[in-house]
């Protein structure tokens, strides 16, 4: 079914740039560590953010066109000349190799490096559950509680392991890897679930993390992507069902379509 090599580019057939592009839902969720990989290394891209009209945009127009390169097809994906990527941990793998983040490991630690994007997941499925309603956090007025007795166990549980496994100050050593920015994000809408909800984020009792958390916010390498609205303005869940966008009630948007291109040192 997959139709694999580099066939052309499905979206853009007459794509002068040769940028790869990143589609993933206008709000922060399993986009945002591409999108700071992306940043990280100043790769030009075109970015997809699929906004209020998604259900056109997307599901009827552009994964349509996706799944005949790939049956898997889903947000995020990648699309890199003819080669259709999903699933977010693959993507963030893809990156890695590609954007050379992940150049240089081992066996050993591209194993570790993949412990570490699958732990991050567990934490991320947990998390789903308590800020939409898709589970058992029916209503908003659930929500609160959902989040203090997410932390006190979910929480805990997964930084603790996180913790264990992390040498410092990243995940498999003195670079920042793939997992390294897949946990990134989930540490950071932690920590301002934490802040919002004045519940105890857990890096109190976990400093490896932390230090990883502070030390990749202050990388001169991530500043424009900090100070991108992808970071600073989008809502961390979509913001049509989310019980926590991280920006209060907030209009979403239509989908944006843009190519960046860094400027080059
Ligand atoms: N396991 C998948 C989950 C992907 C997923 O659930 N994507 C959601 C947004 S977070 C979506 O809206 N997908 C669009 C679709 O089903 O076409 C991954 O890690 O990429």
């Amino acid at each position: 079914m997959a139709a694999y090599g580099n066939t052309g580019d499905p979206l853009r057939p007459d794509n002068p740039t040769r940028h790869p592009t990143l589609g993933y839902h206008k709000i922060r969720g399993l986009g945002a560590p591409l999108r700071m990989m992306l940043y990280a290394k100043k790769q030009n891209f075109r970015h997809v953010a699929y906004g209020t009209d998604c259900n056109q945009k997307w599901f009827k127009e552009d994964k349509e066109l996706l799944k005949k390169k790939n049956s898997c097809a889903n947000l995020p994906y990648l699309v890199d000349g003819g080669l259709v990527v999903s699933q977010s941990n693959t993507c963030a793998l893809y990156l890695g190799r590609r954007l050379g983040i992940d150049d240089g490991m081992s066996g050993t630690y591209q194993t570790y490096n993949h412990t570490v994007l699958d732990q991050t997941y567990d934490l991320r499925n947990d998390l789903m559950k308590v800020v939409y309603p898709f589970g058992s956090t029916k209503t908003k007025a659930d929500f609160e509680a959902a989040a203090k007795k997410h932390f006190e166990r979910n929480v805990k549980t997964h930084f603790t392991k996180l913790e264990g496994f992390c040498i410092g100050p990243f995940m498999t050593g003195v670079k920042p890897r793939s997992g390294d920015f897949v946990l990134w994000e989930m540490l950071d809408q932690h920590i301002i679930l934490a802040r919002a909800l004045d519940l105890d984020d857990w890096l109190g009792e976990c400093p490896k993390l932390a230090t990883l958390h502070s030390t990749m916010r202050a990388l001169p390498e991530l500043a424009d992507y900090f100070a991108a609205p992808c970071y600073a303005e989008w809502s961390h869940n979509s913001p049509a069902y989310t019980h926590f966008t991280g920006h209060g009630d907030m209009d979403q948007g239509g989908t944006v379509e843009e190519d960046l291109v860094f400027p080059r040192e």
